[in-house]
C-alpha cells in the first residue's frame, strides 16, 4: 500500500495520507511523496484544486516518533535539520500554491499533523476531529508553521493556552475560535469536501490564486503596502482570459466557463 493514496478528480485532485497503522504519522516516504504530489499538482494547469485528508480514523499524529526516537540514535537528534529538510519546505509549499488547497480533517490531527492542517486554505473538519499541539507534552516547540498560524488565527492567549497545555481542541470549538473554516457532522465531511474542490475545478483558478497570495501577505503588511500589492495583483487578474469570460459571462446573464489560464 502506498504511504500517500493518490486520486485524480475532475479537475482537482485528492491527496490521502495512508499510514493509517501509526495514525497517518509522518516518516520520509510520506514526505517525500507528498511533496511530489503537491509539486506535480502545483505545475499541472489542469488539477486546479487539492483535497488533503487522511486514510483511517485520524488525519495525521505528526512526525513518526519512532523515526526520531532519541534512544535509538547516536547522540542528541538534530531536529531542526529534520524541519528544515522535511516540514518547513513543505509548509512553505502548501502556502506557496497558488490553487485551493482544502484539508478535510477526518480524525485526531495531532502535533505537526495538525498544522499542516492550519496551514491549508480551508480546512473543514469533522465534528469528531481534534487539534491536539501535542509538542507540550514531548519537551518540545510547535513546528510546521503552528505558532505562527495558531497566534494569528486565534490570538496570543488562546495560542499559549493550546500550545503549552496540549489540550485536544474539538472541531466545534476549533471552528468558533475561527481556527478553522467549518466543523461538519462526520459523514458529511467528504462530501462538503469533494463539492468544494469540485467548484474550484470550475472557478478563475489565476484570481483564486492572486488572492491567496494577497490574504496571506496581509499578515505581515501595512494597509498602505497591502493596497499597492492589491493594485499589481488586480493588474494581472484584470489580463485573465477567465476575467474577460466573467463580465461577458454576466452581461449575457448565463454561467461562465471559466478556463484557469493565465492567457
Ligand atoms: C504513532 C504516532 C506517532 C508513531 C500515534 N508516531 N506512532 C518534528 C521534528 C522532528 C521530530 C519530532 O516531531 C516533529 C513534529 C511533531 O509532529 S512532534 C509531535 C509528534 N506527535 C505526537 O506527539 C502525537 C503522538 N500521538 C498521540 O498523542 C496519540 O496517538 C493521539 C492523541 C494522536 C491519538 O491517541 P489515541 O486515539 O489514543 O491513539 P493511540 O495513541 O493508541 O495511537 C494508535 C497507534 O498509532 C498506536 O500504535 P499501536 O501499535 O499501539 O496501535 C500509536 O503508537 C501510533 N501512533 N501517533 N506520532
Amino acid at each position: 500500500m502506498a504511504v500517500l493514496d493518490i486520486e485524480e478528480g475532475a479537475g482537482f485532485v485528492i491527496l490521502t495520507l495512508n499510514r493509517p497503522e501509526s495514525l497517518n504519522a509522518f516518516n520520509e516516504e510520506l514526505h517525500g511523496a507528498l511533496r511530489s504530489a503537491l509539486e506535480k499538482a502545483s505545475a499541472d494547469d489542469a488539477c486546479r484544486a487539492i483535497l488533503l485528508t487522511g486514510s483511517g480514523r485520524a488525519f495525521c499524529a505528526g512526525q513518526d516518533l519512532g523515526d526520531r526516537n532519541p534512544a535509538t540514535m547516536d547522540g542528541p537528534p538534530d531536529l531542526g535539520e529534520t524541519l528544515e529538510e522535511f516540514y518547513n519546505p513543505l509548509i512553505r509549499l502548501i502556502r506557496s500554491i497558488e490553487k485551493p488547497i482544502v484539508c478535510a480533517v477526518n480524525g485526531v490531527a495531532a502535533g505537526a499533523g495538525a498544522n499542516i492542517a492550519l496551514a491549508c486554505d480551508l480546512v473543514l473538519a469533522a465534528k469528531s476531529a481534534r487539534f491536539i499541539q501535542a509538542f507540550a507534552k514531548i519537551g518540545l516547540v510547535p513546528d510546521s508553521g503552528g505558532t505562527w498560524t495558531l497566534t494569528h488565527l486565534v490570538g496570543e492567549a488562546r495560542a499559549k493556552a493550546l500550545a503549552l497545555t496540549g489540550m485536544p481542541l474539538g472541531a466545534e470549538q476549533a471552528a468558533e475560535w475561527g481556527l478553522i473554516w467549518r466543523a461538519v457532522n462526520d459523514d458529511a465531511l467528504m462530501k462538503e469536501a469533494l463539492t468544494l474542490v469540485a467548484q474550484f475545478a470550475k472557478a478563475p483558478t489565476v484570481g483564486l490564486g492572486l488572492t491567496k497570495r494577497a490574504i496571506q501577505a496581509a499578515a505581515d503588511n501595512t494597509l498602505d503596502t497591502q493596497l499597492d500589492l492589491e493594485r499589481d495583483l488586480q493588474r494581472e487578474a484584470g489580463r485573465t482570459p477567465d476575467y474577460a469570460e466573467g463580465v461577458a459571462a454576466f452581461l449575457d446573464k448565463r454561467k461562465p466557463n471559466f478556463s484557469g489560464r493565465r492567457g
